[in-house]
């Protein structure tokens, strides 16, 4: 009896003492890409979020152009316009479900969310699966309480303009100015789904998943107006919970010593000042922005469920996944996009379409065999023309290395802007190398061919006396720092022995008794490719083979082929004579001057690091039932080091990536948000004038 009147009336009670007591505790504060977005509270913190509140509610939109205008884009004038709904007070409810981009010069709309919605009884909804300690929230706990900012991607161009015209704004305060601190960058890139709109769930993107035990316990200090806080991508929406009567006593214990929390969300990236030499004369340079992007194929998709079951079923569906990507393409408008598991049925009908409305010229080629998906290339008709256009198929029917089924484009563009071809012309490739992690032998192969390809543009270009940029995209499922990656960043790879699984860096096989392992030739010689991936001409085969000369130093070089550095066994040891190693850099010019090594001469940087900014973190590209990783690169050609000739390109800015941990917090990929199981790379680069 005793125990019971301590358990279920002595406990609670001093829970909720506790509870009280924590009103004059600092709560936890948020952060968000490094920067405070909300300070916790505190013992008045009441008077405080109102006033944040009220902030956020007064900032209007400060860019006058952003406002309501018929959708250019022909299939995309069906989306949900939120214009319409901010004018619509019976489809307010809705709000939430519209679009939810949002850029630093605007402002959030979200009064009449407030107003009408029910708050106290969704937020104790809310509440109750808090306490319940479900570390997850229960996407019905949130009916209509989300808020949600605004803009009408019709009304704006592209995000790249948008980040333009900021840049040469001054006026525009993109920091702090309407009571939040922002992250530093200067776009966000948020969506919200439209699933709702088709009377589906309401997203449930949010902090309090992680704020699950927190329990955020206020005080109502004004009636109807309670904490919250900007969530989800570019803190677009806002989750909002009344100040709380207090909820049913939980038995888990409070978040005690975590004062902080730290969530990260896509951010546009500004590298324009890590250069010193960046050119501000728009007549000097010509700056282009290129997506890379991984859609998956609805075929792959379904082929492949058992990597989607952590998804609720209406985030796999084609119709809502094409219309956020199409959203996503629209808003950020990149100047090329290059597309790989682009389905062919849905791209003849549904993107190619879109795209063509929007202004882009499109290739497209799709795997070969009974594979129905490929790779698209689009670029914008008024930015590029096109010089030369390469389809490329991996598969080789007299090549039993080549016999997968993955292909690749090379465009050569030239860039429309300036007199007289005042620009170099950039050689643009796209492609979806192998998946099969132990196949790493193929993936150097298909990448080979893409190389040789690449030469050939570069060829042609030098036989007109010009130079040539060179951008490579796509899925290369290889991770950065694995042998492949390395290969296309340093333009040498010594292969002899490597095993295969090893290639990709995708998996660790090195517990199998056999491994299939790298020997020279890499490839027959049939393919026509030599080691240093360019295509031979009739006169270099035969030269290889009749005209060989010898020199001295060559010959001295052999002492360090593998089989010389074996010391016979029957070799008497003598130490420092006959156990003598090769020095590492006599290994390293060998290994650079001699067999067993690939080569390519294009000088390509990657444009994205595996970890951010801080070092600690490492970012994926791709995330699924079975793992994340991050396999899509953009490379992009530099001026060679010690080099007197152009100067290549620069990198301006990228869209940053997400941490493994970050895209669970959103429940994997694809989500309301990402509606692949890959998310887009876009890069800006800086093209200097010849
Ligand atoms: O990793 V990918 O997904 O770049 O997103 O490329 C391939 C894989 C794509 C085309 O072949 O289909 C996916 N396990 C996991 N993923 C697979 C598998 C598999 N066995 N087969 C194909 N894919």
């Amino acid at each position: 009896m005793i125990v019971s009147v301590m358990f279920f009336v002595l406990y609670p009670l001093s829970r909720l003492i506790g509870r009280v007591s924590e009103l004059w505790r600092k709560a936890p504060s948020v952060y968000v890409n490094g920067k405070e977005v909300w300070d916790g509270g505190g013992a008045l913190s009441g008077q405080q979020q109102t006033g944040l509140l009220l902030q956020w509610n007064s900032t209007e939109n400060t860019d006058p152009d952003h406002t309501d205008t018929e959708s250019p884009h022909g299939a995309l004038a069906d989306l949900p316009h939120v214009s319409e709904l901010k004018k619509t007070p019976e489809m307010h409810e809705d709000i939430h479900k519209s679009l939810g981009y949002v850029s630093q010069m605007e402002a959030p709309d979200h009064q009449h969310s407030i107003s009408d919605t029910n708050l106290s009884e969704s937020a104790l909804e809310c509440l109750e699966v808090t306490y319940d300690g479900d570390p997850v929230m229960n996407e019905s706990a949130f009916p209509n309480i989300e808020f949600q900012s605004h803009s009408d991607i019709d009304g704006m161009p592209s995000a790249f303009s948008q980040l333009d015209a900021r840049a040469e704004d001054p006026e525009v305060d993109i920091s702090v100015s309407d009571g939040l601190a922002h992250p530093s960058a200067d776009v966000f890139l948020g969506f919200d789904s439209d699933a709702g709109y088709e009377a589906m769930g309401s997203p449930v993107f949010d902090l309090v998943a992680l704020l699950a035990d927190s329990e955020q316990v206020r005080t109502p200090a004004e009636p109807g107006v309670g904490w919250h806080f900007p969530v989800g991508l570019g803190l677009s929406q806002m989750r909002y919970c009344p100040y709380v009567q207090f909820p049913d006593v939980s038995y888990y214990p409070a978040l005690q010593d975590d004062d902080s929390i730290e969530v990260m969300w896509r951010v546009w990236e500004d590298l324009s000042e890590t250069h010193t030499d960046v050119c501000a004369d728009t007549a000097a340079v010509f700056d282009f922005s290129i997506m890379s992007y991984n859609i998956l194929a609805q075929d792959l998709l379904e082929a492949n469920a058992q990597l989607y079951t952590h998804c609720p079923e209406e985030v796999l569906l084609w119709d809502q996944r094409l219309r956020i990507i199409l959203k996503e393409l629209q808003i950020w408008e990149p100047d090329i996009i290059c597309l790989q598991e682009v389905q062919e049925d849905h791209f003849l009908e549904q993107i190619y379409p879109v795209l063509t409305d929007m202004g882009y010229t499109c290739i497209y080629k799709r795997r070969t065999g009974t594979k129905t998906d490929g790779c698209a290339v689009c670029y914008h008709s008024d930015r590029f023309t096109q010089l030369s256009v390469s389809l490329l198929e991996f598969r080789r029917p007299d090549c039993e290395l080549l016999d997968r089924d993955n292909v690749g484009i090379v465009l050569l563009l030239q860039p429309t802007a300036g007199q007289n071809e005042a620009f170099s012309p950039v050689c643009v490739a796209n492609t979806h190398l192998l998946f099969n992690p132990g196949r790493g032998d193929v993936k150097l192969a298909q990448l080979a061919i893409v190389f040789a390809q690449i030469d050939v543009m570069i060829k042609k270009c030098r036989s007109e006396g010009r130079r040539c940029e060179v951008v490579l995209c796509g899925d290369f499922n290889a991770l950065p720092n694995s042998p492949l990656w390395n290969f296309i960043s340093t333009g040498q790879l010594y292969y002899h022995g490597l095993p295969a699984w090893m290639v990709s860096g995708q998996v660790d096989l090195s517990y199998k008794v056999h491994h299939r392992r790298l020997f020279a030739p890499l490839w027959p010689s049939g393919l026509g490719i030599s080691d240093g991936c360019q295509y031979r001409t009739e006169t270099q085969t035969a030269a290889s083979v009749e005209n060989r000369q010898y020199s001295a130093e060559f010959l001295c070089q052999l002492r360090y082929r593998p089989a010389a550095c074996v010391r016979p066994a029957d070799l008497e040891l003598i130490p420092g004579v006959t156990d003598k190693k090769p020095d590492p850099d006599d290994m390293e010019m060998f290994n650079s001057r001699f067999g067993h090594t690939l080569r390519h001469t294009l000088n390509l940087t990657p444009a994205y690091s595996p970890v951010r900014p801080d070092a600690h973190t490492a970012v994926v590209s791709t995330l699924n039932s079975e793992g994340a990783a991050m396999v899509d690169h953009i490379f992009y050609s530099t001026r060679r080091t010690g080099s007197a000739a152009a100067e290549g390109l620069k990198l301006l800015g990228r869209l940053s990536l997400l941490s493994e941990a970050d895209l669970w917090s959103l429940r994997g990929l694809p989500n309301e948000t990402f509606p692949s199981d890959h998310l887009s790379l876009i890069v800006k680069l800086q093209l200097p004038a010849v």
